[in-house]
């Protein structure tokens, strides 16, 4: 490996072997644990049974796959021969799966439990059939590659629906450990991680990826999102030190509170929290109950990972802390000029972890990176002590559980049912401050009995499960602008 310098997975095999962690956890499931030496060594052997499906150098390998050792092998074996791994949410319906295998020309698809019959038009390997294969190959060399080449796509929903290809390289996992991992949250060897993000998203892939690889820690992979229950017992049987969440796992977790389970928390040392502003008073009862600081942060695919984040010497409760050192953060206006502090403004962002750009889609690239700087479409104010409070996005996107929804894709199914005239979808707040998908319907005619019903079944036939609204409201006209486009902000705040 000492050939292929840049290439992450000879960079990752060979700081284990330096550093002495060979023998040390790397990744719990279940009731087994992986060293850093194991993981590496399968990841080298399961690069070769990649490379006899035909992978080669450049070519892109789709993971459809929950979180568990079967991902981090595919992703190191796809590092490994300089392929692109394109990181796939598992739990996308088949038509979300196809586009995105066809949008990146997937030479092989790697599926999941349950999911071996999509992807029907390419060749495809089950996790299992690739982790029976793999002890009985040999071991693959690390293929040459430099810091910019490209080891990862996630996709992101654009303002469009149409999701995009967002790319990151091999250069750029070991800058979020720089900066973010070792930094600010100062992991270490001794540190054990539990994520409710999953390893797809770009925070659940520095979180429990990353981070454990590049500190020779280890981390907690979990292969659906836990139940406060199984958090609380996973952080117990783990002594989990950092507890990545977004806040509507955390407002669970505090809402099971009095279940006498406070005790298994007296491992953790910080509770990171992002995807979307933790509401008022939150903050403050995790740290009751997990007896640990929160750390509030933000971050984007297509920063990679957190451009501002709060940290154990700066944690400005209500904020979503300071630009990660590295990053530089700007606050525009609408025309593209700077606002003073205490203004609101749009946050663009500028860093050596930003994309290149969306996967082959110039024009999307060409709106969103302007000279080096990111459109992150948040909107934000920042304080004298150069924190910054989150207001919101300022595009159509909503934002439910911390992921990115486009309120167009779900409305357009909704409106293949015919009693439906027009919709608009927003998410709104609950009881306990979590955004949540509503819609708001104007029928036909007057509503047949049942119809809400019928809507959410179709969403459900149609969408993941996270773009399903949770509620179904009828009115009679939605507000228009003069030239017909929805105002969506006042559908959002109910004020028409
Ligand atoms: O969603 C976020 O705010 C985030 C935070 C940290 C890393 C990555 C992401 C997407």
């Amino acid at each position: 490996d000492s050939g292929a310098p840049g290439n992450l997975a000879a960079q990752l095999a060979g700081l284990a072997e330096r550093r002495g962690w060979t023998d040390r956890a790397a990744f719990h499931q279940g009731h087994r644990a992986w060293t850093h030496g194991e993981v590496h060594a399968l990841a080298a052997r399961a690069a070769t049974v990649l490379a006899d499906h035909g992978v080669r150098a450049g070519d892109r390998v789709v993971l459809a796959l929950p979180d568990g050792i079967a991902w981090v092998t595919a992703f190191l074996a796809t590092a490994r021969l300089g392929a692109v791994a394109v990181l796939l949410n598992p739990e996308l319906p088949a038509a979300d799966h196809a586009f995105m295998a066809g949008d990146t020309r997937a030479v092989l698809c790697l599926t999941g439990p349950g999911l071996e019959d999509r992807f029907p038009d390419r060749a495809r390997l089950g996790a299992d059939q690739l982790l029976a294969l793999t002890p009985v190959a040999e071991p693959a060399a690390a293929h040459p590659v430099d810091a910019d080449t490209l080891l990862y796509v996630q996709y992101t929903s654009g303002t469009t629906g149409r999701p995009k290809g967002v790319v990151h390289t091999h250069g750029d996992p070991k800058t979020y450990h720089d900066l973010i991992g070792r930094r600010l949250l100062r992991i270490t060897q001794d540190d054990v991680t539990l994520s409710v993000s999953k390893l797809y998203f770009a925070y659940g892939f520095g979180n429990a990826f990353v981070f454990p690889l590049f500190s020779g820690s280890s981390a907690v992979l979990v292969d659906r999102r836990p139940t406060p229950a199984a958090v609380d017992g996973l952080v117990a049987r783990h002594r989990v030190t950092l507890l990545y969440s977004v806040p509507a796992a955390y407002a669970a977790l505090v809402a099971d509170r009095g279940s006498g389970h406070e005790a298994c928390f007296a491992s953790v040392r910080a509770a990171v929290s992002a995807g979307e502003g933790l509401p008022d008073g939150l903050g403050r009862q995790i740290t009751e109950l997990l007896g640990a600081p929160v750390l509030e942060q933000i971050g984007s695919t297509e920063a990679g990972h957190a451009f501002c984040a709060n940290s154990f010497d700066h944690n400005a409760p209500g904020t979503v802390g300071r630009p990660v050192p590295g990053f530089e953060v700007e606050l525009r206006d609408r025309a593209g000029r700077p606002v003073p502090d205490g203004e609101e403004g749009e946050l663009w962002v500028r860093g050596p972890t930003v994309t290149p750009g969306y996967l082959d889609r110039p024009e999307a690239t060409e709106g969103t990176l302007v000279r080096g700087w990111l459109a992150t479409h948040d909107r934000a104010v920042r304080q004298p002590d150069g924190a910054y409070r989150h207001l919101g996005r300022t595009d159509d996107m909503e934002m439910v559980g911390g992921i990115t929804v486009s309120p167009l894709e779900v409305e357009a199914v909704l409106r293949l049912h015919p009693a439906v005239r027009e919709v608009a979808v927003v998410a709104v707040t609950d009881g306990r401050g979590m955004g949540r998908l509503r819609a708001f319907v104007v029928p036909v005619a007057s509503v047949p009995a049942g119809l809400a019903d019928e809507l959410v079944r179709l969403a459900r036939e149609h969408l993941a499960a996270f773009k399903v609204p949770r509620s179904v409201s009828f009115v009679p006209s939605l507000p228009r602008t003069p030239t017909g486009k929805l105002r969506r902000h006042l559908v959002r705040r109910g004020a028409w």
